[in-house]
């Protein structure tokens, strides 16, 4: 029910009656004293508006705007406090209260910024309104002439729910539309003022909320997330200083150097305008014909390749900044940065046979990786390494440093671990929440700044530019998750959806009505450009124009490719061989081979010989004959092997297969260690209902072999017990289930019987060098604990790629 009004609207004693009599558009020269004593709220307003204004005779700082000295000591802006709370009234009715107004501001608050409390709503125990709030008597029938008549215009609920229906969706992100969000924090580890004032970093232990989103590139909103792709890796900070996010990516480079490219490269990759295909895809014509006469894209294609673009999860990649940026201390002082995010799980990827299965049985496999994580409470964690390095250093190195499609190898810079990053909490609401947050690389803090890196510059404007169109208009900094928890205040008004009610007449700086305010923050506090060209020899002409060094389009391609391991080599050449396989035009396919000629001879003949074709083509000329020598051929630390993780299970989901006549006792066992140990044991069966061990113990299945295909689960065990071994034969599905887990690489535990399964799915009981298999265990009934403890390290170790076979077998 609605609220009862408490306060009575009340007139502050006859003021109404004076004020009316004041003019608003003259005024006597000197304002007369309040005429009738206390109360005459007009008079003391305009005696209080004198005084405030004229504590300001003059705008101080205005000498102080021209000449270098303002640029880099910029001054804190004048002001003066006003003697009462009337010059920055828009109103002396303010003093009247209702349950909707409310009572006044509060001095110096933007009360639209705070917790995300003040938007929740909860349900529960309430009536069913419209959006004004009027209680809704049924919500089954629209007004109708007559039990048979026609619906009537009239009815505005029907008319109100159907129109807000309607206009449910938004645009959805241009690129990077499929994206899944959670909310946490940053704990700095150490202060780092030695280099920086940036508000997370300035002392140990210091904590900031976070909200990041993680997302796939081409696809869109309802696209699957196992698609081959860069993910996003996007993270707001919702900083004391104002927001800061970090809108980067799971691999450390990009495909183009220059902003003015990026429409074109979107529009390459996107399904093909004419018939809207493939969806999520790379693999297709215009793709590779834009990159191939790209040559500058092939260091990021290997990375694209590469396992890298399918992640087991996303809490087990890294994240980067790409782009150089800079750290700025309180002495105004900067050195230079790239951002990492280190996964404390490691990195893990899947096969690419899984994980286009599992686009098809479960699109939503990152989503629902993520989201159940963190109602378990398994909190994904991230470090934060930065590399700094200084303007001398980076003119040494044989590559340009404001080139994102190159990275700086750790062996250069090392990664310094500054502190780490916890997601624990998912959304309330998807749509508020992750549909609706804003990322924007313009959004920076004190401390931080850009380079000249020309893709960054690019983006600094369009991040903005596009919530406009997709948030519809300019405040869409007033939704919920993307308000800053610092105050916000400024003179910027009106637009699209505002919400803030801003107090009082001034709209502009300088002013004196307003004592001022809000003033210029100055250089002290405020956020200030670092005032150096990187280059000081760089000539000032107006051009369209790369640095030489950029012109080095293979040497970083071949490094990442040389760092890899045998079978991340072997992948990456799958997957070129795959997407250019999709590609219908032989001359695309012949400069792609012929490009990589340049960066890796090895790859290119591969392709050449995969692709059919009769001869290797002529290497691709070169942008720039002679690059400067590489300071390293190989980085180890660019391989996904380099970070397996603790070798822990946690959150690592395990099929165990049960039907009737399963042996309990083992089984009961694995689950006590499985659980103990973090992992998500799932009893999967042909349906669901219960099934009765040999010795009457009962077993819920979670899920059957039909909706739980075996490539959705990290490990799979096959139970003991003749009878249970005789029903999984009998399905098909068991076999299907089991050779995906096999020639997927991942672990089997196979008790006591279950092994003629084994035989029945041909799998093979060695590697192919007839070396043991670590991930295939066999349990007899006496040896179940050694069996269980060799399951749980095979699970927490890399795959089992001995395994496989190309074409796969599974
Ligand atoms: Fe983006 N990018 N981008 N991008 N990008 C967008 O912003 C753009 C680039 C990245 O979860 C858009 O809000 C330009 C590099 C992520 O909401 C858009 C250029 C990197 C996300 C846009 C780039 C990224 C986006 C689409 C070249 C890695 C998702 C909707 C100059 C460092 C953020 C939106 C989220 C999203 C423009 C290049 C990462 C259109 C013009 C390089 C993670 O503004």
């Amino acid at each position: 029910m609605p609220k009862s009004t408490k306060a009575k609207p009340s007139v502050v004693e006859d003021t109404a009656a004076r004020a009316a009599a004041r003019n608003t558009d003259s005024a006597p020269a000197t304002p007369a004293p309040p005429s009738a004593g206390k109360g005459d709220l007009p008079a003391q307003k305009a005696i209080d508006t004198q005084t405030l204004a004229a504590a300001m005779p003059a705008n101080s700082n205005k000498p102080s705007e021209y000449g270098e000295v303002n640029a880099l000591q910029t001054p804190v802006g004048a002001s003066a406090m006003p003697p009462s709370r009337l010059p920055g009234a828009s109103t002396l009715s303010e003093v009247n209260s209702s349950d909707k107004v409310g009572t006044v501001a509060q001095e110096g608050v933007n009360a639209t910024v705070d917790t995300l409390d003040r938007v929740r709503v909860d349900s529960s125990g309430q009536m069913l309104t419209t959006n004004q709030g009027v209680p809704v008597a049924d919500n089954q029938n629209s007004l109708k002439a007559g039990a048979r008549g026609p619906a009537l215009l009239e009815d505005f609920i029907l008319r109100e729910k159907i129109t807000h229906f309607d206009h449910e969706r938004i645009p959805e992100r241009i690129v990077h539309a499929r994206g899944s969000g959670a909310h946490g924090f940053f704990e700095a580890y150490e202060p780092l003022t030695e280099f920086t004032k940036a508000a997370p970093f300035k002392e140990a232990g210091k904590i900031t909320p976070v909200f990041v989103r993680f997302s796939t590139v081409a696809g869109e909103r309802g696209s699957k997330d196992t698609a081959r792709d860069v993910r996003g890796f996007a993270v707001k900070f919702y900083t004391d200083e104002g927001n800061w996010d970090l809108v980067g990516n799971n691999m450390p480079v990009f495909f183009i150097q220059d902003a003015i490219k990026f429409p074109d490269l979107v529009h390459a990759v996107k399904p093909e305008p004419h018939n809207q295909m493939p969806q999520a895809a790379s693999a297709h014509d215009t793709f590779w014909d834009f990159v191939s006469l790209m040559p500058e894209s092939t260091h990021m294609l290997m990375w694209q390749m590469s396992d890298r673009a399918i992640p087991r999860s996303y809490r087990m990649m890294q994240g980067f900044g790409v782009h150089t940026f800079r750290l700025v201390n309180e002495a105004g002082e900067s050195v230079f940065c790239k951002f990492h995010w280190q996964p404390k799980l490691g990195t893990h990827s899947l096969v690419w046979e899984e994980a286009v299965k599992i686009s098809g049985a479960d699109p939503d496999f990152h989503r629902r990786d993520l989201w159940e994580a963190i109602e378990a409470g398994e909190y994904p964690e991230w470090e934060l390494g930065l590399q700094i390095f200084t303007e001398e250093q980076a003119e040494q190195f044989s590559f340009d440093i404001l080139d994102a499609t190159k990275l700086i190898p750790e062996e250069l810079v090392p990664v310094r671990t500054v502190g780490r990053m916890v997601l624990n909490r998912n959304p309330d609401n998807f749509f508020a929440e992750t549909e609706q947050v804003a990322f924007c690389t313009a959004h920076i803090v004190p401390g931080l700044d850009f380079t000249n890196d020309p893709l960054l510059a690019g983006r600094i404007h369009s991040y903005v530019d596009t919530q406009i169109s997709r948030l519809g208009g300019p405040n869409f900094h007033e939704l919920p998750i993307n308000a800053p928890i610092a105050q916000v205040h400024n003179n910027q008004r009106d637009g699209m959806h505002r919400q803030a009610i801003n107090r009082g007449r001034v709209a502009y700086e300088p002013n004196s009505l307003a004592g001022g305010c809000p003033f210029q923050a100055g250089a002290a506090q405020g956020f200030t450009s670092v005032a150096r060209r990187l280059d000081a020899k760089e000539s000032a002409d107006k051009v369209r124009i790369k640095p030489e060094k950029f012109a080095d389009h293979y040497t970083q391609a071949r490094l990442f490719f040389e760092s890899q391991t045998e079978v991340e080599k072997a992948h990456i050449g799958n997957a070129f061989r795959f997407e250019l396989s999709k590609v219908t035009v032989p001359a695309i396919r012949e400069r792609v081979v012929a490009s990589l000629l340049n960066a890796t001879p090895e790859l290119a003949a591969r392709l050449a010989q995969d692709l059919g074709m009769e001869q290797l083509p002529a290497a691709l000329p070169k942008a720039l004959e002679n690059p400067v020598e590489p300071e390293i051929e190989t980085s180890p630390a660019l391989s996904l092997m380099a970070r397996p993780g603790d070798g822990g299970i946690r959150t690592r989901k395990v099929a165990i297969l049960v039907a009737h006549g399963v042996e309990g006792a083992s089984l009961g066992k694995l689950i006590t260690a499985l659980v103990a140990a973090g992992a998500v044991p799932r009893l999967v069966a042909a349906r669901l209902g219960t099934y009765i061990g040999a010795g009457g113990e009962k077993f819920a299945a979670d899920a059957t072999m039909e909706n739980s295909p075996g490539f959705l689960f990290d490990a799979m065990v096959l139970p003991d017990g003749p009878d249970a071994v005789e029903a999984l034969v009998a399905d098909a599905h068991t076999l299907e289930f089991l050779r995906a887990q096999y020639w997927h690489c991942k672990p089997i535990l196979a008790f006591g019987a279950s092994q003629a399964l084994l035989a029945e799915g041909q799998i093979p009981m060695a590697l192919p060098d007839g070396s043991p298999d670590a991930g295939l265990i066999l349990a007899d009934p006496a040896g179940a604990d050694g069996a269980i403890a060799g399951f749980i390290t095979a699970i927490g170790s890399p795959r089992q790629y001995e395994r496989e076979n190309d074409p796969p077998k599974g």
